[in-house]
């Protein structure tokens, strides 16, 4: 199949393209590096032994755009770029609201001048905010995240619904991501965040690798088993894998769909912690510090759509995620900056 893939550098996009590539598509990249390295791109080729052809520019520019998929023709799209660091987000919701809805319009728009109807969409967990519980469903009614990144997923999966509905000839993944940790199990690929993380697993990575002092806990007060917070962790190569069924059975169904990519299970923050502790073998100091505003106790998925119409299921263990993820910062601690 012959797939664009905005955001294609990124940490989900990169390993994304490498299943890709590795079942033999053909991949059209379009990124414009804001927060993503082109090494990324390079070394996925180096190890698919093929390369993703790249055309380095904004989504939200419709008259590039349009050039790309007019000399690439593509049959389907990944939507992965976009912003999302949710404090950020809260800071400056005008940039994310216009940001992350004026890319998707630019390439809705485009897909539809060009007859490309297939998208795989990059939702996330946060749709489900604060007034559901975990494990959550794709059908628990209505969505409603707590922080405008979150809305900006939130709206978009209604202007695609809204979409599919006019014309029943688009075919739309919808997938909710859980918390995506680890790394290719190369140690070439990873998570390269830009300045200090906002996340628990590469915030641990940098401090196991000595680029940080210690891991600050938010909050051990919570009701779950040992008072930290839980979530559902999955495997970023398990994610990866996600797109491609997601993409297969949209050759055979029309219309939208949502699905939750997880594991059905959740881990805590100091469970996390020791992980990456065997991973790594050193101890990760860390120390309690209050809870974060906005943070929820525990968030896991019910996977059992997934399973059941998608034919996929996440195979890779915590201790694996931390594995992969210590071969991937102790080989690049600084990340992609290295080269
Ligand atoms: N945590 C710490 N210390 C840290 C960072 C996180 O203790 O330095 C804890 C959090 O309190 C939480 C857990 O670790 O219990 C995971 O936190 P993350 O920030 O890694 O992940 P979240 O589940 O909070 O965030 C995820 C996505 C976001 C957004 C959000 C919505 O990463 O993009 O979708 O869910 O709630």
């Amino acid at each position: 199949m012959r797939v664009l893939v905005t955001g294609g550098a990124g940490y989900i996009g990169s390993h994304t393209i490498l299943t890709l590539l590795e079942r033999g598509d053909d991949v059209i990249v379009v990124d414009n590096f804001a927060n993503s390295s082109p090494v990324a791109l390079d070394r996925v080729a180096g190890i698919a032994g093929r390369s993703p052809r790249l055309h380095r520019m904004d989504v939200s520019d419709e008259t590039a755009l349009d050039a790309v998929f007019a000399a690439e023709k593509p049959e389907a799209v990944i939507h992965f770029a976009g912003l999302k660091a949710v404090g950020e987000s809260v800071a400056e919701p005008l940039r994310y609201y216009s940001e992350n809805l004026g890319t998707t319009f630019a390439l809705l728009s485009t897909m539809q001048r060009h007859d490309v109807r297939t998208l795989v969409f990059s939702s996330s967990a946060t749709v489900y905010g604060d007034h559901q519980n975990a494990p959550y469903r794709e059908d628990g009614g209505l969505l409603e995240a707590s922080n405008p990144y979150g809305q900006t997923k939130v709206m978009l999966e209604r202007v695609l619904t809204d979409v599919a509905q006019a014309d029943p000839r688009w075919r739309i993944a919808l997938l909710r991501y859980f918390n995506p940790i680890g790394a290719h199990e190369s140690g070439l690929i990873g998570e390269d965040p830009r300045g200090v993380p906002n996340n628990l697993a590469p915030y641990v990575a940098q401090v196991a690798v000595g680029r940080l002092p210690e891991v600050g806990v938010f909050g051990d007060d919570y009701a779950t088993a040992d008072g930290t917070g839980e979530r559902d962790y999955i495997h970023v190569v398990d994610l990866a894998e996600g797109h491609v069924a997601a993409l297969e059975h949209l050759r055979t169904h029309e219309g939208i769909r949502a699905w939750n990519l997880g594991t059905g299970r959740a881990t805590s923050v100091l469970e996390l912690i020791a992980a990456f502790e065997n991973a790594s073998g050193r101890p990760i100091p860390h120390r309690v510090l209050p809870r974060r505003e906005g943070d929820l106790a525990q968030a896991w998925a019910d996977t059992t759509r997934a399973e059941q119409e998608l034919g996929w299921r996440a195979r890779r263990g915590v201790a694996e995620m931390a594995e992969d993820a210590w071969r991937w910062q102790s080989g690049n601690p600084q990340g992609y900056d290295t080269e």
